[in-house]
């Protein structure tokens, strides 16, 4: 498999479950980094022709393009250089449903009401960015009008977002988070010593929930790992080489932000 290009943004949740499945499975890729945080270059008429949710990641090959996380975590298993458990049919359905209990969390729910809740004055900002992307998004609508199903599904994405941001209390969004997650937690099967969730190779159920763990951690919610099996796991994970080079955030790195934004800009998107 040759020049597989993966557009991601260095602090992104699903960038990360990208770049930790990919680089898990032996499969290189050039890294496209985009600014989804300041200049929204997900919502750039380019980026919007390759990615119809507007939304990172993609991966994009000669004979390829996916454009969720979902599909290239799927995409990863299938190419592992070192076949992951997913490739044994006696754990098959046991990882697709991990897999889908991770998916089924939001996880941008978790982290932008941890946010809120311990720094209420994010809210006006928060507020004020969906509702001014939506009346560009708008705007684009009257330029781009065969654009106008993307455009309308992401106001209505938006939305959605301000509802939970806006009109419900971040208290009571984080409680629900923290109960959603416990209970994902507790559904995974028991991890035997010096093993993986599902036997002694990885799975596609290890890697999301890597970065969900880490995701925890950043966020100051890594009490929620409360299996002392998963804590071991945990702590074995993140020793491995792939974890490191994947860049996947355990704290909030300002500077590597700045660097990404700045990188990303230098590199415009090519469709
Ligand atoms: N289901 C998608 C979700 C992707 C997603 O929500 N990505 C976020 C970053 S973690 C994003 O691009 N947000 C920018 C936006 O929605 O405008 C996936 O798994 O790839």
């Amino acid at each position: 498999m040759r020049d597989l290009e993966l557009f991601h943004a260095a602090p992104s949740y699903y960038s990360m479950v990208a770049r930790l499945a990919l680089t898990e499975a032996g499969v290189p890729f050039i890294s496209r980094l985009l600014d989804i945080h300041v200049a929204k270059q997900q919502l750039s008429p380019t980026y919007r022709l390759l990615n119809p949710h507007l939304t990172v990641p993609t991966l994009r090959g000669p004979d390829l393009l996916l454009t969720d996380s979902s599909e290239i975590l799927a995409f990863a298993a299938e190419q592992a250089l070192h076949p992951w458990a997913d490739s044994d049919l006696a754990f098959r359905a046991g990882i697709a449903e991990a897999v889908a209990g991770h998916y089924a969390l939001s996880i941008e729910d978790l982290t932008f009401s941890k946010v809120l809740s311990t720094r209420p004055w994010f809210k006006l900002v928060v507020v004020r960015m969906l509702t001014g992307i939506n009346r560009s998004l708008e705007h684009e609508e009257q330029r781009f009008p065969e654009q106008a199903t993307v455009l309308k599904a992401k106001q209505e994405q938006n939305r959605a977002r301000l509802a939970v941001f806006r009109d419900r209390p971040a208290a009571e969004v984080l409680s629900d988070q923290r109960a959603q997650v416990a209970s994902y937690l507790a559904s995974l099967p028991p991890v035997v010593a010096g093993g993986w969730l599902f036997g002694s190779r990885l799975s596609s159920a290890d890697v999301v929930l890597a970065v969900l763990v880490s995701r925890l951690e950043m966020s100051g919610e890594q009490g929620l790992l409360s299996r002392p099996d998963l804590q071991q796991w945990w702590q074995r994970y993140q020793q491995r080489p792939c974890f490191v080079e994947a860049d996947v955030w355990t704290r909030f790195k300002r500077r590597e932000f700045v660097a990404a934004l700045l990188q990303a800009r230098r590199t415009p998107i090519k469709a």
